[in-house]
């Protein structure tokens, strides 16, 4: 192959185009080897440069080296700019604000019912009571009558309770039924708590709601006395509501129990002397009294040997009382700007 200075001319033209317009530096890098490599234009014709005629060896030898020196001097400058544009558009495009405070991600909560049963069932925990559960749709044995509430007491009205189509089963107006149960399936010593979703029709208040969250609780033994019944009170009223509430028992009647009773605590502002938030200074929290005998006799127990007290409180009252919250719908309204305040 022979090489004249035209041909030279060609390759000079083509690369400085070729290497002024490679847009980034992969291209240059891809031209530098098809310029300068093995199967390259200058390549060829410096080898070619020995079968020239020996008079014009030495001038087109002298055009090929600075062609090639021309040629490796302008992808040296080219591989210099397009590295600073690189790294110039890589600040702009992947800078990172060491200032961003991004929004705090929002975490769930418990609802304020569920708080309270955790917090119920902690402190009768802490004294040895289980938790006792069972069905929602009951028979009226378990609801009504083990409990002395006689066929024409006015809870077993339909207008109190939810039958189910066949007449026969309803669904549990107080969780006493899992008590009875609970006493038919375990000998005393007893000590336990009933919590749970309870079903009441109001016809009286149409937006009032007819789910509600109750617990209950049941302690038979030996030698067990209203005293026992009072101390607990205590206990569970100051565990719950702060150590320095007293509470106050008054007269109360259920056929479940004999004698029963109501417990107070003292309002948390005035000490029981009364205030706009309580009124009368105290708080009524729970009814409760002693297992009547007869009772105690329906569930498998016999009242000449053991006795014991129940008591029984709507955690949404608790609720209230506890998070000064005067409506109870809030709680079972689905606000969710008011349930976030938990
Ligand atoms: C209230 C009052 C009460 C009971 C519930 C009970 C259960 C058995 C035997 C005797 Cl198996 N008593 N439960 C006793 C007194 C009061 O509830 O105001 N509840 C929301």
């Amino acid at each position: 192959m022979s090489v004249n200075v035209g041909d030279l001319d060609a390759i000079g033209i083509d690369a400085r185009r070729r290497i002024a317009s490679a847009p980034d530096e992969a291209a240059l890098e891809q031209l530098r080897v098809e310029l300068l490599g093995k199967k390259g234009g200058l390549t060829a014709a410096l080898r070619g440069l020995g079968r020239l005629p020996a008079d014009q060896r030495a001038a087109a030898g002298a055009r090929a080296n600075s062609l090639k020196a021309e040629i490796e001097g302008l992808l040296a400058t080219r591989a210099q700019q397009l590295q600073e544009t690189r790294i110039g558009t890589l600040a702009d495009r992947e800078w990172v604000d060491v200032t961003f405070v991004p929004n705090p991600i929002r975490r769930g909560h418990l609802h304020p019912l569920t708080l309270i049963l955790r917090e119920v069932k902690a402190i009768f925990s802490r004294i040895g009571y289980d938790v006792a559960l069972g069905p929602q749709v009951e028979d009226e044995f378990h609801n009504f009558e083990a409990l002395n509430i006689p066929q024409d007491h006015p809870a077993r009205d339909t207008m109190d309770s939810f039958y189910l189509e066949d007449g026969k089963l309803l669904l549990r107006t107080h969780t006493s039924p899992v008590q009875i149960r609970y006493m038919q399936s375990h000998t005393p010593p007893i000590r336990i708590i009933a919590p749970g979703a309870v079903y009441r029709r109001d016809a009286t208040d149409p937006s009032h709601g007819s789910q509600f969250y109750q617990f209950e609780g049941l302690v038979v033994d030996h030698d067990i006395r209203l005293s026992d019944l009072k101390g607990t009170i205590e206990y569970f009223a100051r565990s719950l509501f702060g150590s320095d509430r007293r509470i106050r028992i008054s007269g109360d009647h259920f056929p479940f129990t004999e004698p029963s009773i109501g417990a107070s605590v003292s309002c948390g502002l005035c000490d029981g002397a009364g205030c706009r938030s309580c009124k009368a200074g105290w708080l009524e929290i729970l009814g409760a009294g002693m297992v009547h005998p007869q009772v105690l006799r329906n569930g498998g127990i016999d009242p000449q040997h053991f006795s014991g007290f129940a008591f029984g409180a709507g955690l949404d009252r608790l609720a209230m009382l506890k998070y000064n919250v005067n409506d109870l719908r809030m709680f079972l309204d689905k606000d969710v700007s008011f349930l976030r305040q938990f």
